[in-house]
């Protein structure tokens, strides 16, 4: 059994955690707490407070201070910005055994994952964004008329940090997700308010707990923890919020953005996804290829906005190529995420369970062929066996809505066109993998695949100069690289005529 570090035993010690505004813990307004549940054993870890109105108009009153004309942050060069983000980095490494432990906790995701995901996909976007900081840059412009009078002028772009931005983030990569959006608009020089999911708030303080040690203004970064319908609705719907930056459901998704509209907020959603993996009767080697789409759904239990939930098989080798991943499926180890020998652990809550669970029984009522797994596991905790389906109908409920689990859809294919067709067939369209050795078979299916993400022989994975986001219903904007500072920036167009 790993051992907790001392750092998250002091944390964990406290039981009842506050909302980090202005660089120090502040109470509640209100007496209201969130219970915060270990999926693996069902234990309660922790207890955050359930932010009201009033908690998020304090932490946007700071962030709002924080941003102000010739504040620390304001007046701070971006080389010394770039310093304090590439500090948090550093701290995040130095650390990352206990935010890795603490995503494992609250999470339930196995160890090996929260560590480098969460903890050190954390690090690498912060030092990522800390080089970004002295790359901002706008334009100068030819005008496409000439000047009235005969005048000369110099025309240019320049590129300002937007404002308060609230970032409202999930529960299943908690520090990563939350690090692909703090970090870009830390480095634009905006502040932010995060609030983190209801599942997993305990990870995003120990964030701003280092980002204080790393020498971040106060004010700049707050975290005000609680659900959606009371604390995340507050924020999105506060008039000083400049952005939203958003990663959850469609369905929330929505939401914020109609809300967001009311004080023409601007905002980037990142959301839902149903990716399909597409495998040719020519795959570079079928080992490899069975393994890649496992990982590409059962990667932390299926809780993947990515994640490969629908795969395409053509016919021809359509038996063997299930086979093998069924055979992947049925080897891996089902276990709470410190055991390091585990290859799944508990989804993330009760709730969530049922939902996934509630699918698996409208794949067998609608008529697709059960081929493995489809049980929890009565014991304590949200435990799920990796779970296969296979069926030729691409209407069915499965194949069409967002699982979240580990649920996959093996659908046959005669051809490139059918494929195309059949994978497009949806109304998300945030990612997609094609598995073959033939190039130009590889190149004519990224030209025409509805999707914001193509990865070719390789599951989905993200990396800090890669933007990620979606078409059709997956998303508005795009997250990460060069476009992912932009995000959180606003354009000012100077003319100066002489
Ligand atoms: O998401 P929500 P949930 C999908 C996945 C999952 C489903 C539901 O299919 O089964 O969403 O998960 C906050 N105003 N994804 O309920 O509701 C909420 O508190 C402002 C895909 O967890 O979208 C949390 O912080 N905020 C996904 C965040 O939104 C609100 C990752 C996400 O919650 C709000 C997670 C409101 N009205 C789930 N309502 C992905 N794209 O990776 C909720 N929130």
């Amino acid at each position: 059994m790993v051992e907790l570090t001392d750092k998250l035993t002091k944390f964990l010690a406290k039981k009842n955690h506050n909302h980090f505004i202005n660089g120090i813990y502040q109470p509640s307004i209100g007496d209201d707490q969130i219970a915060v549940i270990n999926p693996a054993n069902e234990e309660i870890i922790g207890k955050v407070a359930l932010g009201q109105k009033e908690d998020v108009d304090r932490a946007v009153a700071a962030a709002k201070k924080a941003f102000q004309y010739n504040s620390l942050w304001r007046r701070m060069s971006p080389d010394d910005r770039g310093k304090i983000l590439y500090s948090l980095a550093e701290l995040i490494t130095d650390h990352s055994e206990t935010i890795a432990q603490m995503v494992t906790l609250e999470n339930g995701k196995l160890l090996k994952d929260s560590r480098s995901s969460d903890a050190g996909g954390a690090a690498n976007t912060f030092r990522y964004y800390a080089g970004w900081t002295t790359k901002i840059e706008g334009e100068t412009l030819d005008l496409s008329q000439p000047q009235k009078g005969g005048k000369q002028n110099f025309a240019f772009t320049r590129r300002e940090p937007i404002g308060v931005v609230a970032a409202i983030v999930p529960w299943n990569f908690p520090v990563s997700i939350a690090a692909w959006k703090v970090a870009p608009a830390l480095a634009a020089g905006c502040t932010v308010v995060l609030k983190p999911s209801e599942e997993t708030p305990l990870s995003a303080l120990l964030l701003a707990e280092l980002a204080m040690e790393a020498g971040m203004p106060e004010g700049v970064f707050n975290v005000v923890t609680g659900d959606g319908r009371t604390t995340g609705a507050a924020l999105t719907a506060h008039p000083d919020i400049k952005k939203v930056t958003f990663t959850g459901s469609t369905y929330t998704g929505k939401i914020i953005g109609k809300t967001a509209m009311e004080n023409v907020t601007g905002v980037s959603l990142e959301l839902g996804g149903k990716s399909p993996a597409i495998v040719f009767d020519d795959p570079v080697d079928f080992g490899a290829t069975a393994n890649g789409v496992a990982a590409g759904i059962f990667r932390n239990q299926g809780q993947v906005c990515v994640a490969g939930s629908r795969v395409y098989i053509q016919k021809k080798v359509f038996d063997k190529v299930l086979t093998d991943i069924t055979h992947v499926a049925e080897k891996m180890k089902i276990s709470h995420g410190f055991d390091g020998t585990a290859d799944l652990g508990p989804l993330v809550s009760k709730g969530h369970l049922a939902k996934v669970c509630s699918y698996i029984e409208t794949g067998k009522r609608e008529g697709a062929s059960l081929v493995s797994g489809g049980q929890s596991i009565k014991n304590k905790g949200y435990y799920l066996q990796p779970t296969i389906f296979s069926s030729p109908d691409n209407q069915q409920t499965i194949i069409q809505e967002e699982i979240f689990g580990p649920v996959l859809t093996a659908i046959p294919f005669d051809d490139m066109e059918d494929a195309l067709q059949k994978a497009n067939d949806s109304k998300m369209g945030l990612a997609a993998t094609v598995w073959t050795k033939n190039i130009s078979k590889a190149m004519a299916m990224i030209n025409r695949l509805e999707a914001g993400v193509v990865y070719v022989n390789s599951p989905v994975r993200s990396d800090p100069n890669l933007p990620l986001g979606g078409y059709k219903q997956s998303g508005i904007g795009r997250e990460l690289g060069k476009v992912g500072v932009y995000n959180y920036t606003t354009l000012k167009s100077v003319n100066i005529v002489f």
